[in-house]
């Protein structure tokens, strides 16, 4: 008998579409979701028709159905500096709980390349764009939600043109100047991400260790495939990581393999509950946004059974 899935599908998938944004989008996808004075909260990516995207977003009480504001919540900065560098659009936000604040990270895109901002808010109502943490080109910057020796954390994924793109660590004493860079993960040759990977939902704490679920893409000879797969950070030293071998998900329903662009499952964000499990949401095909579960003691089991070399 073939074991269960280690991501179950929501049955009312896909969770959100462009039917659902009261304003007009192609798009929706690219999520990150956090719970919020017990409800849940999320913010996606939507394509205009004009190909840049902006950010939405929507509340739901039980993390699968969500009704969107009739506003989107962040789309490119009138003010310097931001204006500059959000000229071409903001996409693919991350949210992560610090203290009271939740911070946001998203892509900044502009005729200068992408680069990554940092905005904060306390209740999802006003937002306040507080720095640009990288220089071009980077994506997919994750923060975890404490501090590790006093310093803050982030994977991040900047671009390469001589090696495979990867995952690397940095650290920072206030979250706006980063340095202490290293690679953490590289894609696998010949493998289902060996093309790159990149980092997708902010770590989710366990007792085992921080849960990072990230991205990994591979080039077939009809485009790229991009799956999602996990690592386990250690607690208290998130540099030390086992990544799982195999992926956790792949494109695989109608709307995940066909659309904006097709065979992409791609996340943002995820929610650990307090019955053990993950509510994890992803991007089918750059152009509807789905959701699953999965038991977290089964996917941290998932990276300790057959570990790859991290680099
Ligand atoms: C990546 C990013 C994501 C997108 C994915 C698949 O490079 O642009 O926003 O979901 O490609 O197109």
């Amino acid at each position: 008998m073939k074991p269960a899935p280690l991501v179950e599908r929501y049955s009312g998938n896909p969770i959100l579409t462009r039917d659902d944004v009261p304003y007009p989008v192609e798009t929706v996808h690219n999520a990150a979701v956090v719970k919020h004075d017990g409800r849940y909260v999320m913010l996606f990516r939507s394509h205009l028709r004009n190909g840049r995207s902006i950010i939405g977003i929507a509340d739901s009480d039980d993390g699968f159905r969500f009704q969107v504001r009739a506003e989107p919540f962040l789309v490119p900065a009138r003010g310097e500096p931001f204006a500059t560098y959000e000229e071409f659009g903001v996409e693919d936000p991350r949210v992560t709980r610090i203290g009271e604040d939740y911070w946001i990270t998203y892509s900044a895109y502009s005729r200068h390349g992408v680069r990554i901002a940092l905005a904060r808010t306390a209740d999802f109502r006003n937002v306040e764009r507080v720095s640009l943490i990288t220089q071009a080109d980077y994506r997919n910057v994750v923060l975890f939600p404490r501090r590790f020796g006093g310093r803050y954390v982030r994977l991040d994924r900047p671009h390469s043109e001589i090696a495979p793109w990867s995952i690397w660590i940095s650290y920072s004493p206030d979250l706006v100047h980063w340095g202490d860079s290293r690679i953490l993960i590289k894609p696998a040759a010949y493998h289902w991400d060996e093309m790159k990977v990149g980092p997708g939902a902010p770590p989710v704490e366990t007792p085992a260790g921080w849960l990072n679920i990230f991205h990994g893409v591979f080039k077939t000879m009809d485009g790229a495939v991009y799956r999602l797969g996990v690592a386990l950070h250690d607690l208290e030293d998130p540099s030390r990581v086992a990544v799982a071998d195999d992926w956790i998900l792949q494109p695989e329903d109608p709307w995940e393999r066909t659309g904006y662009v097709p065979n992409v499952v791609f996340t943002c964000g995820a929610v650990a509950e307090d019955d053990g499990t993950l509510k994890l949401y992803w991007g089918g095909a750059d152009t509807v946004l789905c959701a699953g579960v999965a038991r977290i003691d089964a996917v941290v089991e998932f990276c300790r059974r057959r570990p790859r070399p991290a680099l």
